[in-house]
């Protein structure tokens, strides 16, 4: 009702109203009376008691969006790395306060109560993480949009570690129920696979084709309300569950096989069971592709819904939709689009191929070949015959296009055909996804530069105007003020609060870069986020770490081209100075390791034991342990990802130029007022343009010079026998002194570095250490430092994530912002 005050109204924000309602929820939501509540039902009541407050603003949302047929982006992800979502829910809400005091006037303690949610990790990385920033970013800036993806029963797995080697345990983020997920049982949408299919004729006499499938599925709908921050608009996040058909298995069951069915179900409802936790390199297994194609499938059979209760047939289908494919996981919507239209829609193939190519955006994260997705075309056509048939005639038609203009380079035209022929045929996902969207981009400008020049350079010739860059971004209201409540008062007593919506205005800070009182103030801020992770740490592991040291931080998933053993070639080198008793920098230092290695990556599995080998002997020898310390923070994930940021003075960013495509960690680090070491890779060339060049630590050869260096016949042993320094740190590895007396098990990573060194560490080996010694030096000119520091926060407003969002918006989607407001809805309930 309108002016109902808020201590009357059921979804009131006072601290009053959210007692009221909190003790309700714990009574008639999660059926518990006070004296028998475990702490994770406090946690269920407060959250149920926030999710009324997103509901109303949700129905009202999906209900202005609705009536005004606004044009939507649907973004197609395998991934979202949400990380828990109460206390941003109360940050978006603008309730963290009101929140505080009714859990303080309840007698309990909110953090405490934050800290029992369980972590939705329904992705891998960089990748799953962008899109959870995202989907904060369209919703704050009032954008229509859809997050479409799977909802895994497990999520990437837990990492804890066992005598230094990381051991994977299964991920269980369900378990004790979900509160912030509405399920769907009657929105399902049936998906099929296999069998084969039949030409027929239809009624007006013309060509169409039958699908046959073997096996018929359906995908059941679970919504999770996004909240902007500051607005009403409240998006909708639809993940995908795969449940048995009433008669699982066609083929079974008119057979009467019961027992087959019953596999045929269990085999069914294994398609969300788990997320591949692989990063780049794809697996190319099949159950992958049966995930795609069915969550793509489902999210388009969704869309067409929606578009027909609003419009009598498919032609406005790409007006009214933005698709966005975040990279080629979703990529098989080309062809299911197409299928749709066709077999389902009757649509003439022209109309349909129009209806697709304008729907689709794509955006590519990698330039490892072997992390571009490609599927056999054997598995494919047994999985989904019909699509390969699809594919086969859109490549048809463009190898016909191709031909005609380029009739005297065949080469050209096998190199961009969706088939690559071979041994094994395979389906090119990346060509597919390229030739079926209107736009294409890279995620930072050197990478959207090389996806011009390399990966997709005869595709950049042919359609100079479909490539785009769009550099990535992170969300502020997560890796600021939910990780930094320090950071964050110091920003808002000088710019006020709405700089969280406008990161840009973190440039207020720049002024007081020279300050000295300004600058303790920093310090402070900095000093209570060391001492935070310091505990964490310890808590976690047992390592005590000082706080007075530089803590040198590099957290992201472990991968050769991230190069973890550049920095470890870095510490040992510091190790052996000391134990020499040579001349070495005197700045102490806490080196903090953290990332998950693909279960099946055997190198990166032993980078993790390099690096617990390291920090035993390091940290226990009194000899060095007063200025070194190593420590592993098991488990990466988005909860402790918010305590490293704030914390780190150094962040390592240093991957072999080129490898890297955009990184985002980067972004948050620098925000945090960390400084960077790294090489002109990725977003890390932005960063350094933003921050000051003299606010950067720059490294290591630039893409040109490590191609020049491969190509020229690049050589590691000759660097390893012209360095003194290098080849004594090696032959430590080498020696057995990190692996208990055994010279042979760090022998496949010193191998690979004498051998081949794909990633040429030993290239960049001297800069790098020359480099380092120059962030030691600087970090004991306190003042020097804290001015670096506060400049990178003040100029890194730009990779927010609502700045992202925006030029997708403008260049790509063409979608305009469509505020709602709550106090014109009249539905809300006294
Ligand atoms: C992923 O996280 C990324 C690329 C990819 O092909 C697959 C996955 Cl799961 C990462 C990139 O490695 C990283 O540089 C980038 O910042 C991130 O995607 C978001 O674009």
């Amino acid at each position: 009702m309108h002016g109902s005050s808020d201590e009357r109204t059921r979804t009131g924000m006072s601290p009053e109203a959210l007692k009221r309602a909190f003790v309700d929820s714990m009574f008639y939501v999660q059926a518990r009376y006070w004296e028998v509540a475990t702490p994770h039902d406090l946690y269920m009541a407060a959250a149920y008691t926030v999710r009324d407050r997103m509901l109303e603003r949700w129905i009202h949302t999906a209900e202005t969006y609705r009536k005004a047929h606004a044009r939507t982006v649907c973004y197609l992800s395998a991934e979202y790395l949400l990380g828990p979502q109460l206390g941003n829910n109360l940050i978006n809400l603008g309730i963290v306060d009101s929140a505080r005091q009714g859990a303080r006037d309840l007698g309990m303690d909110l953090q405490e109560i934050l800290d029992q949610e369980p972590e939705p990790g329904l992705g891998n990385g960089g990748l799953g993480r962008l899109a959870a920033c995202y989907l904060d970013s369209l919703a704050t800036l009032s954008i229509p949009a859809i997050g479409y993806g799977i909802r895994y029963e497990h999520g990437i797995f837990d990492q804890s570690i066992v005598d230094g080697w990381q051991v994977e345990d299964c991920d269980l983020w369900l378990t004790n129920g979900n509160p912030w997920e509405i399920p769907r049982p009657l929105l399902r949408f049936p998906v099929r696979f296999g069998g084969h299919t039949e030409p027929y004729t239809d009624e007006h006499g013309r060509f169409r084709v039958r699908w046959v499938p073997e096996l018929e599925l359906y995908g059941m709908a679970y919504d999770t309300p996004i909240l902007g921050f500051g607005v009403d608009n409240t998006n909708l996040l639809r993940l995908w569950h795969a449940t048995a058909g009433r008669s699982f298995d066609l083929q079974a069951f008119q057979k009467g096989d019961y027992y087959g069915a019953v596999n045929a179900k269990v085999a069914a409802e294994n398609i969300t069971k788990v997320l591949y936790p692989n990063d780049e390199p794809e697996a190319g297994k099949e159950l992958r592709l049966k995930q795609q194609y069915f969550f793509v499938s489902c999210s388009l059979q969704d869309m067409m819904r929606a578009h027909l209760q609003q419009a009598p047939n498919l032609e406005g289908f790409h007006e009214r939709y933005a698709a966005q494919l975040n990279d080629t996981h979703p990529s098989i919507a080309v062809a299911e689009l197409m299928r749709l239209c066709l077999d389902e829609h009757g649509m003439d193939w022209e109309a349909a191929w129009e209806i697709t190519r304008r729907t689709f955006a794509y955006t590519n994260h990698t330039l490892l070949p072997e992390a571009l997705e490609t599927w056999p075309v054997e598995l494919f056509g047994r999985l989904l015959p019909r699509h390969l048939e699809i594919i086969y005639e859109i490549n048809a038609r463009f190898l016909d296009e191709l031909r005609m203009r380029y009739p005297f380079d065949p080469e050209r035209v096998a190199r961009m055909s969706l088939i690559e022929e071979g041994p094994v045929r395979r389906v090119r996902m990346a060509h597919l996804a390229t030739v079926g969207s209107f736009a294409v981009n890279g995620v930072a400008a050197i990478h959207s530069e090389l996806v011009k020049s390399t990966v997709m350079r005869d595709f950049h010739e042919l359609w100079p105007e479909k490539f785009h860059n769009v550099t990535n971004g992170v969300t502020p209201r997560r890796f600021v003020q939910l990780s930094n409540p320090e950071l964050c008062g110091i920003v808002t007593d000088l710019a006020g609060p709405g700089w969280v919506r406008d990161a840009e205005n973190l440039r207020t800070l720049e002024p007081h870069a020279d300050d000295a009182a300004f600058q303790q103030r920093w310090q402070a801020m900095k000093r209570a986020a060391k001492e935070r992770l310091a505990a964490r740490i310890r808590e976690a592991t047992g390592a005590v770490i000082d706080p007075q040291s530089l803590f040198d931080i590099q957290v992201k998933r472990i991968h050769e081209y991230k190069r973890q053993h550049l920095n470890l070639l870095h510490i040992v080198a510091l190790y052996h100075r000391i134990k020499q008793g040579a001349d070495s920098d005197p700045t102490p230092r806490t080196f903090v390791f953290g990332g998950k290695a693909a279960p099946g990556y055997f190198m990166a599995k032993l980078i993790i034991k390099l690096i617990h080998s390291v920090a035993e002997v390091i940290n226990r020898d009194p000899e060095v342990n007063e200025r070194l310390r190593v420590v592993f923070v098991p488990n990466f994930n988005v909860k402790n990802a918010e305590c490293i940021y704030p914390a780190a003075d150094l962040s390592e960013q240093i991957s072999t130029a080129g490898k890297e495509a955009s990184g985002t960690g980067n972004m948050k680090f620098s925000m945090n007022g960390a400084l960077t070491i790294g090489t002109l890779d990725g977003a890390n060339v932005e960063i350094r343009h933003a921050v000051g060049h003299e606010n950067f630590f720059l490294f290591g050869l630039t893409v040109s010079e490590v191609e020049r260096t491969l190509a020229e016949g690049y050589c590691p042993w000759e660097i390893y026998r012209g360095n003194d320094e290098l080849r004594e740190v090696i032959d430590l590895l080498r020696s057995g002194l990190f692996s208990h007396g055994d010279p042979d098990l760090f022998r496949p990573l010193t191998d690979s570095l004498l051998q081949h060194d794909p990633y040429l560490l030993l290239a960049d080996y001297p800069a790098y250490i020359e480099t380092q010694a120059r962030a030691g030096d600087a970090f004991r000119d306190v003042a020097g430092w804290t001015r670096m520091s506060i400049l990178n926060s003040a100029r890194t407003g730009c990779f927010s994530s609502d700045r992202a969002i925006r030029e997708y918006c403008g260049k790509i989607w063409r979608v305009e912002p469509m505020p709602v407001s709550l106090a014109t809805n009249d539905a809300r309930v006294s």
